[in-house]
């Protein structure tokens, strides 16, 4: 039999999930409209200086800015768009949220409602754009709690446990979307010439032990005392108590730096930092988002075997108290986000001993 023949593309894999009992037709369909707008959204960024789709968006005053403060980019807000016309009219959506609008877009009356949520960043890791760097686009689906026509912010709060499906699509070298819906993360590459996603890798695994960690070393000096001695002990390598040497990459684009967390192992992590106030504001206690950045990629590392952390606690069992609430995160090789948690607690443990002592 061909190459062609044997390969199982992402409409088939799904088919087979939903014969399994592992999907139902909406959840299904929703999945294929999703990866259907990252393929037009791989042409867009494909296009690069060619499609007069580079710099930033905005109108002649300055460069627009959304509603996390970032200016957005002219592929921001062409994603964004992308992604909210596919999922309107399909009858399989109550609405969508996304990190580019304050509030949540509502199925309009015009068409039928679902009963999934769709939380997406369009275009995540877009300031790299410019410069030819691999972005990509995270979603994450929940179901809508209650009738579908009294859909609000609200109903979105839910803890990244309740997904039943999350994803990213990375715009590489090559196009790859990366899925799960409960049963294992799978790769799927998507051939060009037939326009189709190919399932490339079934059960994808991080590997429990890692010698790579990816953080923004520049924020050092704005750390935590826990986060500061756990990086300290990997900088010390193998002279220090980690007793090995530790090697680092920080791409500045999420997708791609789980993606390779999720390919060969290694930890990610974005910390709390001084400069974002003490902590207890949910909307600064770090800088990636916690509804649709934090738990699908947290979702999509767990169901290969990994772990993802605030540094204290599972990121999936945080209760959201807003749509674009922000969370430190530690996500990976199992072993190593146990090891950066374990600094935390102990510190953590100390600090209350002297308190009590006192
Ligand atoms: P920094 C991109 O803007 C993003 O949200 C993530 O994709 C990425 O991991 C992080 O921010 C990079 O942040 O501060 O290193 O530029």
């Amino acid at each position: 039999m061909s190459q062609a023949s044997t390969a199982r593309s992402l409409t088939r894999f799904l088919i087979e999930e939903k014969r399994e009992g592992r999907i139902n037709p909406d959840l299904r369909l929703l999945i294929e409209v999703v990866a259907r707008a990252c393929k037009t959204i791989a042409v867009a960024v494909g296009k690069g200086a060619l499609g007069g789709v580079l710099g930033d968006a905005g109108t002649g005053n300055g460069a627009s800015i959304n509603v996390q403060g970032e200016a957005q980019k002219k592929l921001d807000v062409i994603a964004n768009d992308v992604l909210l016309e596919a999922n309107a009219w399909g009858g399989h959506l109550a609405a969508c949220a996304s990190e580019e609008m304050d509030e949540p877009f509502l199925i309009p009356d015009a068409y039928p409602r679902g009963n999934y949520l769709l939380l997406f960043d369009p275009l995540d890791g877009s300031s790299n754009i410019d410069v030819n760097v691999s972005v990509g686009t995270i979603f994450s689906v929940l179901v809508c709690p209650g009738d579908a026509q009294d859909v609000d912010t609200q109903s979105f709060l839910q803890p990244g446990t309740a997904q039943v499906a999350a994803g990213y699509c990375i715009y590489g070298p090559s196009t790859m979307l990366v899925l799960t819906i409960g049963h294992g993360t799978h790769a799927f590459t998507l051939d060009r010439e037939q326009g189709s996603f190919v399932l490339t890798q079934r059960d994808m695994r991080v590997p429990d032990e890692t010698r790579e960690f990816a953080v923004n070393m520049s924020n050092q000096r704005h750390w935590e005392a826990p986060m500061q001695a756990y990086v300290g002990d990997l900088l010390a390598g193998s002279e220090g108590v980690r007793g090995n040497d530790f090697n680092t990459r920080w791409i500045a684009s999420m997708v791609a730096d789980v993606h390779r967390i999720l390919t060969r192992g290694g930890i990610f992590i974005y910390p709390w930092d001084s400069r974002l106030g003490t902590g207890t504001d949910p909307c600064k206690a770090g800088k990636l988002r916690l509804m649709y950045e934090a738990n699908p990629m947290s979702l999509l590392i767990e169901q290969a075997g990994g772990a993802s952390t605030n540094g204290r606690e599972r990121i999936m069992d945080i209760t959201p108290t807003h749509l674009h609430q922000r969370v430190p995160v530690f996500l990976g090789s199992r072993a190593e986000v146990a090891m950066a948690s374990r600094y935390h607690h102990e510190h953590d443990m100390a600090r209350a001993s002297r308190f009590n002592d006192a």
